[in-house]
């Protein structure tokens, strides 16, 4: 891909060549300079003061070794990372993985996506990603808390409330954030909301569980309802089936949609009657086991092994919530051909580049991850205001919160894509809108 602007071409090119063995963050950054040219030609300090390529980089990238003990006695090595990518507009926030597919290219996009969907929530947080290529699937509760205060007894001394303020992400929920912060208090001598996702007893937030699942579906809702339309008798695929997906099944069938299918790694379940979502968080917050025991507790459901597959199911909305790069064209044109209208990202960058230009194309609403899946680091950043003040909201407080950021969100990348020319683009309104901001900070601020 090349831009219609000279520098951005240079930044690019220069980033390609550094970094050509790391394709998952070089996809991030093209995305978002994509449609930046027009912004970039309006302002000469821009180039002048190189605010792009410094944007692009991390302002520091923190890589270590992490060992633990299996519970054979065996001692086992990880990979932590943590990616300080930007602290223009408030300490680094965003959460950390385990998963093994985790390497410097996967924190280098979560990190860069972070600072700007950071900057969409409005709240002072600047941007940030961290993890481990270590696999919690299959691993007792005590290798998981061994390995988290093991990855802890590094992480504890880059982080802090007014620093670093990590949280969850995949393979990472409520329970290891508790082993994380039990070993980083320790460690510290000192009780700070140095990390969300916390248990409500420890100085979590209410609505924070939810928050992604929920926020993309207010999001999605404050979308559709710009094009006369909503949620209610709509079939909505879900992928994954994680913290996001679950919430996401939740809200959306409050709003009167139908989950025709969720997903795990290995395959997909179909209903049409509708995924229930208790049942869903039962499998695998409870008992931690596969989707595919859900038509177990529900017989009208199917399980088809293939994860790749749910795409194939006829829906009117698709919500992937799974991993990157879950859509690939084939994907994308299956849900064009079979009637989707809209494609509401709650994963991270998770269609291919060829897939939302098939997605775009052919007219579907598309709203991209650093927009609709906000939601999660806007409660926690609500989380953090609750822990400064020593105070507790209450749930519809927090929800209500969260409802009236999201359509923020959805309005500010609309009004923006319609001011530069866009109209109806919410991917190009929500990378300007971000880029601004965090350009005019950067510029401010003197070249640091
Ligand atoms: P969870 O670990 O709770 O769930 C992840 C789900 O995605 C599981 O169903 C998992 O299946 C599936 N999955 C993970 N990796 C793959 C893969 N390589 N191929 C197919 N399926 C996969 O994670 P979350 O729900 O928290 O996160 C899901 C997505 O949402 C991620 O992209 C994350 O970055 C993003 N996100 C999360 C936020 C949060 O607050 N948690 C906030 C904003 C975005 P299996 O169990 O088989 O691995
Ligand atoms: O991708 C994300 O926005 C998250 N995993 C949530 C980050 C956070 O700090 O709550």
């Amino acid at each position: 891909m090349s831009f219609q602007n000279a520098y951005l071409n240079s930044v690019m090119d220069d980033l390609r060549a550094r970094y050509a063995h790391e394709p998952e963050y070089l996809q991030a950054v093209e995305e978002f300079l994509e449609p930046l040219s027009p912004v970039i030609d309006s302002d000469p300090r821009y180039e002048q003061q190189n605010i792009v390529g410094r944007m692009a980089e991390p302002e520091r990238l923190i890589c270590f070794p992490v060992s633990w003990v299996d519970d054979q006695g065996k001692t086992r090595l990880n990979h932590g990372f943590r990616v300080q990518h930007s602290s223009a507009l408030g300490p680094y926030k965003g959460g950390l993985r385990f998963h093994p597919s985790v390497n410097q290219s996967v924190m280098k996009f979560l990190a860069f996506e972070q600072t700007f969907k950071d900057c969409l929530t409005t709240l002072p947080m600047g941007g940030g990603k961290g993890g481990s290529d270590f696999d919690p699937k299959g691993k007792s509760d005590g290798e998981v808390m061994r390995f988290c205060q093991a990855f802890m007894n590094e992480l504890y001394r880059h982080i802090g409330e007014n620093t670093d303020v990590p949280a969850g992400d995949i393979g990472v929920g409520c329970r290891e954030i508790g082993y994380l912060f039990g070993r980083y208090k320790k460690l510290k001598n000192q009780w700070t909301g140095a990390i969300t996702g916390k248990s409500l007893a420890s100085g979590g937030s209410l609505t924070r569980t939810e928050a992604t699942g929920f926020g993309l579906c207010y999001f999605g809702a404050a979308y559709l309802a710009d094009h006369g339309q909503s949620f209610q008798g709509k079939k909505v695929i879900i992928s994954g089936s994680g913290n996001v997906a679950t919430y996401a099944n939740q809200k959306c069938t409050e709003m009167g949609a139908t989950v025709v299918a969720m997903s795990d790694s290995n395959g997909y379940v179909v209903d049409e009657n509708g995924i229930d979502f208790r049942i869903i968080q039962q499998i695998k917050e409870q008992k931690r086991e596969r989707i595919s025991t859900y038509p177990n507790y529900v017989p009208t459901a199917k399980y088809v092994e293939g994860c790749a597959g749910i795409w194939s199911v006829p829906c009117d909305i698709a919500m992937p919530c799974a991993t990157q790069n879950e859509i690939d064209t084939d994907s994308a044109k299956l849900l064009v051909s079979n009637g989707c209208k809209a494609v509401f990202e709650g994963s991270n960058m998770p269609c291919t580049p060829e897939a939302i230009q098939a997605i775009k194309a052919s007219g579907l609403l598309y709203s991209p991850s650093k927009a609709s899946n906000a939601g999660g680091v806007a409660v926690s950043g609500l989380e953090m205001s609750q822990n400064s003040e020593r105070l507790y909201w209450t749930f519809e407080a927090v929800d209500a919160k969260l409802k009236e950021i999201m359509e923020n969100i959805y309005r500010q990348c609309a009004d923006t894509a319609a001011k530069y020319g866009q109209e109806g683009d919410i991917q190009a309104g929500a990378n300007i809108v971000s880029f601004l901001k965090v350009a005019d900070a950067m510029l401010w601020q003197g070249v640091y």
